[in-house]
């Protein structure tokens, strides 16, 4: 149901239960256009539907993950146009959908590139990944999300030396940070990432697109409201097959077939 044919700011891979979307506009360091976000957006939608797929994956290169906004195409827009257009609100519908997405960064993941990975559930950077907001440089600010996301991920002492010096992180300091969960040498990094969306996606989906749900409550709710919410939507997985499936393959000692519903 993909679009075939058409030349795509972005690559669709399928392993399986676990969809790898390959940032793919090599001359522009991957920048993200009004064209990509679009395919973007509506490819994952499409996908995120499906039962056939349990985890994404999002990537760029082995060299870089993404520069950010195209700036070329951003350079002339009025302030009008921006509103007018509400310049990359679409990229409000990428945090929407419910199948998780691990973002694997390999080279820099700058500006609207760090915004993006910063929307996905998990990060893996490779060794040579370096993640920054250095939109104060070219005169304004993060705009997807990185000012809001960066301080809940990092902590203001962080997020506030990032965004008001530019300053990137290397990886090891990204992972020090709290900001992605593993590093991994470079060469290495997408099998990781495949790895680990595939054990993602070999557990129910109803099931873990619940977790999702749950851990993104924490960002909005209160702990007390957030404690509730999670408890009834553990109390909900027993109306699913797969709770009694899980369950009962641990008692029987054996693996369990997932449905997920
Ligand atoms: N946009 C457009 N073109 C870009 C971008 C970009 N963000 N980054 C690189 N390019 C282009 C360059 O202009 C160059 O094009 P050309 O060949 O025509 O001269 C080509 O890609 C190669 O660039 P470099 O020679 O710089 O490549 P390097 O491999 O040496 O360096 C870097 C790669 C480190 C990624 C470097 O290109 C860089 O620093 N890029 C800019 C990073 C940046 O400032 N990003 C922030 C962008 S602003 C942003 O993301 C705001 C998000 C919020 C918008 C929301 C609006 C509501």
């Amino acid at each position: 149901t993909l679009k075939k044919g058409k030349p795509m700011s972005i690559l669709i891979e399928k392993n399986h239960r676990v969809v790898t979307i390959r940032l793919n506009r090599p001359k522009a360091r991957n920048a993200l256009n009004t064209q990509l976000l679009s395919e973007l957006v509506s490819v994952l939608q499409e996908l995120d539907q499906s039962p056939e797929v349990g985890c994404f994956i999002i990537t760029g290169s082995d060299t870089v993950f993404s520069a950010g906004a195209d700036i070329k195409e951003m350079r002339s827009k009025s302030y009008h146009q921006m509103v007018q257009e509400d310049y990359f609100s679409k990229w409000e519908q990428f945090t929407t959908l419910r199948t998780p997405k691990i973002a694997a960064i390999c080279g820099p993941a700058l500006g609207g590139g760090c915004e993006l990975a910063l929307m996905c559930d998990i990060i893996f950077a490779a060794e040579n990944a370096l993640m920054g907001l250095p939109e104060i440089t070219l005169g304004v600010i993060p705009g997807i999300g990185g000012t809001q996301r960066l301080t809940k991920a990092v902590g203001k002492a962080k997020a506030m030396d990032m965004i008001l010096t530019g300053k990137h992180l290397s990886a090891f300091e990204a992972e020090k940070a709290g900001l992605v969960s593993r590093v991994c040498p470079t060469e290495q990094l997408l099998d990781e990432a495949i790895t680990a969306a595939s054990v993602i996606a070999g557990y129910g989906k109803f099931a873990t697109t619940s977790a999702k749900e749950a851990v993104d409550q924490a960002q909005e709710m209160s702990l007390k409201d957030g404690i509730l919410f999670e408890r009834r939507i553990f109390h909900a997985l027993f109306a699913t097959e797969d709770q009694k499936e899980g369950m009962s393959a641990f008692i029987e000692k054996r693996s369990p077939q997932f449905r997920g519903y």
